[in-house]
C-alpha cells in the first residue's frame, strides 16, 4: 500500500549579531565569503524563527514554503541549494538502510515564523535558514554535526550558518573552492561568559532599502577600502576578538565591536555609489554609548551596527544600569524607539 503518511518535524533557531561582520561574497553562487566573520547569539526566548518541516506523498507536486503565513518563492537558487544538500544525505542515508521510509523524494512543506520584524536588520534571514535547515535535517533524521548542517545553511544566507549554535560563533571562510570548509565554528559557548547582555534597539521595523546580497557585491565591485579591510582589518579583528572572548576582557571586546562596526559602514560609504545604512538616530545611540563610556571611564558598553539602522549594544550584566537605563534615557525622548534586554543563547537549548 502507497505510504500516505505525514512525517513532521519542527525546530527554532536564534538570531546572531556580528561583532565581526561578513560583508562580500568572493564566491555569490556558493555564498563563500571575502573575509571571516563572528557573531554572538541571541536568547531565542526574545528571537526566533520556529519551523515546521513536512513531507508527504500527499503533497505537491511543488515544494512549498510558508513564511509569517504568506507563500514564499522557493524556485531560487539559494533554497534550492538547501533542499537538494539535505535531500542527497537524507537519499544517502536511505541507501545504506532500507528499512527507512522513502523521504528523499517526497514534497516538502515547510511553515516558518518569526517572531520579530522580518528584514529590518535583525539577522532574520540567519534565524530562518538556519531553521529551515535544522528542521528539514531534523525531519530526515540526519547525523549531521551543526558545523555540517552550517555548510549547507551557508548556501541559504551567509549569516545563517552562524545560528547553527549558541554562545560565540566563528564563520571560518575557508580556502577551497568547493567551500566545504566554510563552515561555522564555535568559539566559546555562551555558559563562558553568561554576564554578557545585549541591548536591541529597533529604530525602524521597515524594510531595509539595499538588500545585503547586492549591497555587499557593490562593495566587493567598486570599493578599495574593502580590500584593505579584507586583508588587514578583519584577519587582525577575528584574532583580538577571540582572545578577549577565551579572556572575558570585555574593553577589548567592546573596543574591537565598535571599530569592526565603523569600519564595515566606512566601507559601505566608500561603496559606488554609497549604501547609508545608519541614520541620524543611530548616530544618536553612538553617541549615548560614547558619554556611557567616558562616564566610567572605560569602556563599559560596545555598539553594533548591521545593514540597518538599528542599533544593538553589547555590556555585561552588573552594568545594566549605566547602560540600558543610559541609553533608554537618551532615545527614549525620540520617536519610534523600542529597546529589549537580551541573554546569550546557550548551546544545548537549539
Ligand atoms: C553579518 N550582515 O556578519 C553582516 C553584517 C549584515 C551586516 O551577514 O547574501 O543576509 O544572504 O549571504 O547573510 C547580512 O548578510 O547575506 C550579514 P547573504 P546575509 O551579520
Amino acid at each position: 500500500m502507497a505510504d500516505t503518511k505525514v512525517y513532521q518535524a519542527s525546530t527554532t533557531a536564534p538570531v546572531n549579531i556580528a561583532v565581526v561582520k561578513y560583508w562580500g561574497k568572493r564566491d555569490p553562487k556558493l555564498n563563500l565569503p571575502t573575509n571571516s566573520s563572528l557573531s554572538v547569539t541571541l536568547s531565542q526566548s526574545d528571537l526566533r524563527t520556529h519551523t515546521t518541516a513536512a513531507c508527504s506523498s500527499t503533497f505537491g507536486p511543488e515544494d512549498t514554503l510558508l513564511l509569517n503565513s504568506s507563500p514564499q518563492d522557493v524556485s531560487g537558487a539559494r533554497t534550492q541549494a538547501c533542499f537538494r544538500e539535505l535531500r542527497t544525505l537524507r537519499s544517502a542515508l536511505e541507501a545504506s538502510n532500507a528499512s527507512l521510509p522513502k523521504l528523499a523524494s517526497l514534497p516538502l512543506r515547510i511553515v516558518s515564523e518569526n517572531n520579530f520584524p522580518t528584514a529590518a536588520g535583525l539577522a532574520s534571514s540567519a534565524a530562518g535558514f538556519a531553521a529551515l535547515v535544522r528542521a528539514i535535517a531534523n525531519l530526515y533524521e540526519l547525523p549531521s554535526s551543526p558545523t555540517e548542517l552550517s555548510r549547507i545553511a551557508r548556501q541559504g544566507s551567509g549569516s545563517a550558518c552562524r545560528s547553527l549554535f549558541g554562545g560565540y560563533v566563528a564563520w571560518e571562510m575557508g580556502a577551497n573552492e568547493d567551500g566545504s570548509d566554510s563552515v561555522a565554528v564555535e568559539v566559546a559557548p555562551a555558559s563562558h561568559w553568561p554576564t554578557m547582555r545585549a541591548l536591541i534597539l529597533v529604530v525602524s521595523a521597515e524594510k531595509k532599502g539595499v538588500s545585503s546580497t547586492s549591497g555587499m557585491q557593490i562593495t566587493v565591485a567598486t570599493s578599495e577600502l574593502s580590500k584593505h579591510r579584507f586583508a588587514v582589518v578583519v584577519p587582525k579583528h577575528m584574532e583580538a576578538m577571540k582572545k578577549a572572548i577565551q579572556e572575558k576582557d570585555f574593553e577589548t571586546f567592546g573596543k574591537v565591536t565598535m571599530v569592526e562596526s565603523n569600519s564595515f559602514h566606512a566601507t559601505c560609504l566608500d561603496t559606488f555609489p554609497p549604501i547609508f545604512y545608519m541614520n541620524d538616530v543611530s548616530k544618536a545611540a553612538i553617541r549615548a554609548v560614547e558619554d556611557i563610556n567616558t562616564r566610567a571611564g572605560k569602556i563599559i558598553a560596545a555598539y553594533t551596527f548591521d545593514a540597518g539602522p538599528n542599533a544593538v549594544i553589547y555590556y555585561e550584566e552588573e552594568n545594566t544600569d549605566a547602560v540600558a537605563g543610559a541609553v533608554k534615557g537618551v532615545l527614549g525622548e525620540l520617536d519610534g524607539w523600542e529597546g529589549k534586554e537580551v541573554k546569550v543563547q546557550d548551546t544545548k537549548a537549539i
